[in-house]
């Protein structure tokens, strides 16, 4: 069953006849249509808008210095990254990491393979602490929304679900480098930071 609204305001004040047409071929039979519950009436019917969902992200690099084998880096508030809902409603903040050629992210730094935390928070909440990344915080190469405890801990005064249109969050990293690895050079890690309906 579908409901269907019509305008009718271009005929304000006028008498008019309404007809239903059913346009049809000589084909086989079918049940045609029903017509129900028809009304006519000047309220104005409520349309939603529809539902846009964006990001930004400022800025959009964090460059890591040299890092040896199986160390780790995190941000600071210096170098912390300001993510806006650039929504026209509430969103849900999620992300994810995609490694570079050869490298994989996992739960734990081990052979070419490099881990990342994540938390958002606060834009003046006090920066966090190694210990604040969580087991749970970990960024994987499938799609995370941010909850309660994922990507946010108890010292933080707010986190990335739910977070209203044109409101920010403050997203802090915690890098671990791979135990061992053959690539010499920088490399590039993407983070992918996205918004779903709360
Ligand atoms: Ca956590």
């Amino acid at each position: 069953m579908r409901e269907v609204v019509v305008d009718l305001s271009n005929y304000s004040g006028q008498s008019v006849l309404l007809r239903w047409r059913l346009g049809t071929d000589s084909s086989d039979a079918g049940t045609g249509w029903l017509v129900d519950d028809v009304k006519i009436t000047s309220e104005p019917q409520i349309c939603e808008p529809p539902y846009t969902l964006s990001v930004s992200v400022n800025p959009g690099n964090w460059d890591i210095p040299f890092i040896e084998n199986g160390g780790l880096e995190w941000m600071t508030a210096a170098n912390k990254i300001t993510v806006t809902n650039a929504s026209n409603g509430p969103a849900t903040l999620t992300l994810y990491a995609t490694a570079p050629t050869g490298w994989s992210v996992g739960e734990d730094a081990g052979n070419e393979r490099f881990f990342l935390k994540t938390l958002f928070m606060a834009m003046t909440d006090a920066e966090p602490t190694q210990n604040d990344f969580g087991a749970e915080d970990v960024l994987a190469d499938v799609v995370k929304a941010a909850t309660a405890t994922i990507f946010t801990f108890s010292g933080a005064t707010k986190n990335g679900v739910s977070v209203p249109a044109s409101e920010q969050r403050a997203l802090y990293f915690l890098f671990g480098s791979p135990t061992e690895t053959s690539f010499t050079s920088q490399r590039q890690i993407t983070v992918t930071v996205g918004v779903q309906p709360p």
